[in-house]
């Protein structure tokens, strides 16, 4: 709490900025006894966080929280009139592995405190807000991204169910072990009736440099880049690191460190194009084995679908390339696909209306990161307001961080919407 310093201010901000200490106290095993946040979807710790969302929803004042299907926390706070439409807004709880408190979690407790405002002012809006806690949206434990967010849409995979994580527990094991219906009929009902809503909206941290460089708290995310996401796996053949001469091994991981290297240069050359393998195993690997085996992950992202198309394309094209000049062969595994997803107009328009009430400068930008947003962009409108991180925005990373001052600027925005919404 940086504001601390500067004499205490008992605002809401340092009120969120305490939601997050709280919430960061659950982690998974391996992790919290280093200290470390990791949350992974259906966890106990994970558990522990739904548990304390439900709380925390209740004492704000919500009419109405619960935990549904998939293992969202859902809280609503109903509107002058039970037939108004609903502003639907939230975010993420789950985390990456060792990541930061606030990925997520901020689009969730900023609503929270605004509900909270309106509660004790005893004041009603002439529509609904609806307060989403998504359960699962880095997709760490199963590869089922956007999970929580997706089972709003319609967009829940079935074949997830069945999915076995690093222990061999199937998630529908572990939403049974959560006291989750684990049934299709219970998640399909989740899907909402978008004429029901007035859109979306979503605040988060920036999870980047840029609004930290301008010294600007606020951003107005004009659209989220389109990524797609890989699971790949390169065959070679093992055999002795000292006696097998150079040109005549078929080693595994070289060639996927060539394919890295291949894709770090080809997405530079866009500019404004990521491209990034996070994962690079040796299975059973040994010091002095050539490996045989390399798995990897592959994440590629940029701002314009056609241009995450011939990133993709390239990139591909180059692993087919090296396979085949290395006598090795792969497997690739598509686990997202998630097309670029541009701020609806009124909204991005509403957000901008309440940063520059606070006096603070517009910017306006695209988000390198993907959100629970570019989920419900698929069935209503959307947009996003950023808030600047310290440390130059870095996230997925214990190092990520905000200030208590600029969690009340968000509030104050998200009031400001709600206001304004409210005017119309
Ligand atoms: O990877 C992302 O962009 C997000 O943090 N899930
Ligand atoms: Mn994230
Ligand atoms: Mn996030
Ligand atoms: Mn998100």
């Amino acid at each position: 709490r940086l504001n601390d310093k500067f004499g205490f201010k008992p605002t809401l901000g340092n009120e969120v900025w305490d939601w997050h200490e709280a919430l960061a106290q659950h982690s998974d095993p391996g992790y919290k006894e280093h200290g470390q946040l990791t949350v992974t979807y259906l966890t106990d710790a994970h558990r522990a966080c739904m548990n304390d969302l439900v709380t925390g929803m209740r004492a704000c004042g919500f009419d109405e929280v619960s935990i549904d299907a998939v293992g969202n926390v859902v809280g609503r706070f109903h509107g002058t009139t039970p037939a108004a439409p609903v502003l639907l807004t939230g975010s993420h709880f789950d985390t990456v592995r060792n990541g930061g408190k606030y990925d997520g979690r901020l689009g969730i407790f900023v609503p929270m405190a605004c509900v909270k405002q309106l509660h004790a002012a005893g004041r009603r809006l002439p529509f609904g807000v609806e307060v989403v806690g998504f359960a699962e949206e880095e997709g760490q434990r199963y590869k089922a991204t956007f999970l929580g967010s997706g089972a709003l849409t319609g967009h829940f995979n079935p074949a997830w169910l069945d999915q076995r994580d690093a222990d061999g527990v199937t998630m529908r094991a572990a939403m049974q072990h959560a006291d989750l219906p684990a049934t299709l009929e219970a998640i399909d009902a989740l899907k909402r009736d978008p004429a029901k809503y007035l859109g979306f909206v979503e605040v988060h941290i920036e999870q980047g440099p840029v609004l930290n460089e301008l010294d600007i708290p606020l951003g107005v995310v004009t659209s989220i880049n389109a990524s797609v996401r890989y699971l790949g796996e390169v065959v070679g053949m093992a055999c002795h690191a000292g006696t097998t001469p150079m040109d005549r091994r078929r080693d595994a991981a070289a060639a996927v460190a060539e394919l890295a290297l291949y894709a770090e240069q080809r997405a530079a050359a866009d500019g404004d194009s990521v491209a990034t393998i996070g994962m690079l195993q040796v299975p059973n690997g040994s010091i002095n084995v050539v490996p045989g085996r390399c798995t990897f992950s592959l994440d590629l992202r940029a701002p314009s679908d056609a241009q995450r198309d011939a990133l993709e394309r390239d990139v591909l094209a180059q692993l087919s390339a090296i396979c085949e000049r290395r006598g090795v062969r792969h497997t690739l595994e598509e686990t997202m696909r998630a097309a670029a997803a541009p701020s609806a107009p009124a909204w991005q328009a509403r957000w901008e209306q309440a940063v520059t009430a606070l006096g603070v400068p517009l910017h306006c930008m695209p988000s390198g990161a993907g959100h629970d947003a570019m989920k419900l962009h698929e069935v209503m409108p959307q947009a996003m307001l950023f808030v600047r991180g310290l440390n130059s925005g870095i996230s997925h990373n214990p190092l990520e961080s905000t200030t208590s001052d600029d969690m009340d600027l968000c509030v104050r925005a998200f009031s400001h919407l709600l206001d304004q919404l409210a005017s119309e």
